[in-house]
């Protein structure tokens, strides 16, 4: 395993890579090119601009997260050739670049979906939190206003405002698009990419929807066990793995996270660990990572990982804004730090535990 923090460049983070490496036991950052649009392919040598920068800081570079897959893809469209063409074009320069690891999703339209992005706390810090109702009184295409007020300024992946100008075209794409035929196209784009993935020895690890069912009456596959390991099986090629997310799997209380780890044993490539804390079965917080301030056991979780010979890196998700911190939403520094060392701790006692056994 090893310990990461997301970095979302120099151009767009408030959180630095010289405050990144000293958190201890963090080693790697997990980032993308931000500058780049789904469907680009991205060049060779700002590939390498990028790592030079993350290595020069004492770091390395983890894995990408993400490769945004383009709709063209998604929906299955006349040129979505053209769009997996340039994706394998740029998996073969992040090869050549030494990256072997690379994150991305298939969800439509909307990555991921908060209701809110500074719900108050008791202790007084302000988490991301989804509450069911909220997202059934809006209209779909007035999410991203509602999203954008909230963000402090940045810009948040899968919330560009290039994207969210599209809403309405997004949603006419998607519109004949049910969940096999999604999962179909997807399956179409794993079998497509996987000759160069063997040749780079690329791991492609699927990021889970969040929240993990439909919202807005899309299709969303990447929910739960069933779905995930039938995705497993229809592409049966290690490189095409997993992101295991606690805290997007985690939002359908139904899914027992541990198991779920264990059923994609060999398959998770990276680990994002975080908890969550719910009031009702929809409606939830993103509490700190430590366990009895959510939901989750995350011991059992970090020890599945152990188990089940996990080698990839983690990272600590949405942290919790607090200290008077601005920054990102979800991504400040001081709780990501807490939640890193915290995930290193427990680590380190899981592996003793097991040494002395
Ligand atoms: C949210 C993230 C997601 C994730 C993408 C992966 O904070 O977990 O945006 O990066 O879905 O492609």
């Amino acid at each position: 395993m090893e310990m990461t923090l997301r970095w979302y460049g120099s151009k767009f983070d408030t959180v630095t890579l010289e405050q990144i490496r000293q958190i201890p036991g963090v080693t790697g950052v997990i980032t993308t090119l931000y500058d780049t649009q789904p469907g680009e392919v991205w060049t060779r040598e700002n590939i390498r601009a990028l790592k030079n920068e993350v290595e020069a800081a004492g770091l390395n570079l983890s894995g990408i997260e993400s490769v945004n897959v383009h709709d063209a893809i998604k929906t299955g469209a006349a040129d979505r050739d053209m769009y997996i063409d340039n994706y394998i074009e740029t998996l073969k320069n992040l090869g050549e670049e030494g990256i072997h690891l690379v994150c991305y999703n298939f969800m439509p339209v909307f990555d991921w979906t908060r209701t809110e992005l500074a719900r108050k706390r008791e202790d007084g810090s302000t988490v991301l939190a989804y509450t069911q109702d909220a997202v059934d009184a809006l209209d779909p295409e007035k999410m991203f206003e509602s999203i954008a007020g909230d963000m402090n300024g940045t810009i948040m992946p899968g919330w560009e405002p290039e994207r969210m100008e599209r809403v309405k075209e997004l949603f006419e794409m998607y519109k004949e698009i049910d969940d096999e035929k999604l999962f179909a196209n997807l399956v179409y784009f794993l079998e497509r990419i996987m000759p160069v993935c063997d040749e780079y020895d690329i791991n492609m690890a699927i990021h889970p929807d969040d929240p993990a069912w439909s919202v807005f009456g899309l299709p969303r596959i990447i929910i739960n066990k069933d779905n995930i390991v039938r995705l497993m099986k229809a592409v049966d090629n290690r490189h095409n793995g997993v992101t295991f997310c606690s805290g997007s799997y985690g939002t359908n209380l139904k899914n027992n996270l541990p198991e779920m780890i264990r059923a994609l044993e060999g398959r998770i490539h990276f680990a994002h660990v975080r908890n969550l804390k719910f009031h009702t079965p929809t409606n939830f917080e993103e509490s700190a990572h430590y366990s009895a301030d959510g939901t989750f056991d995350m011991y059992e979780i970090m020890k599945a990982l152990y188990e089940t010979g996990f080698t990839g890196p983690i990272r600590p998700d949405h942290g919790r804004m607090i200290w008077g911190e601005v920054a990102m939403p979800g991504y400040g520094l001081y709780d990501r730090a807490l939640g890193a060392s915290y995930l290193v701790g427990l680590w380190e006692a899981i592996v003793k535990g097991a040494e002395r056994r």
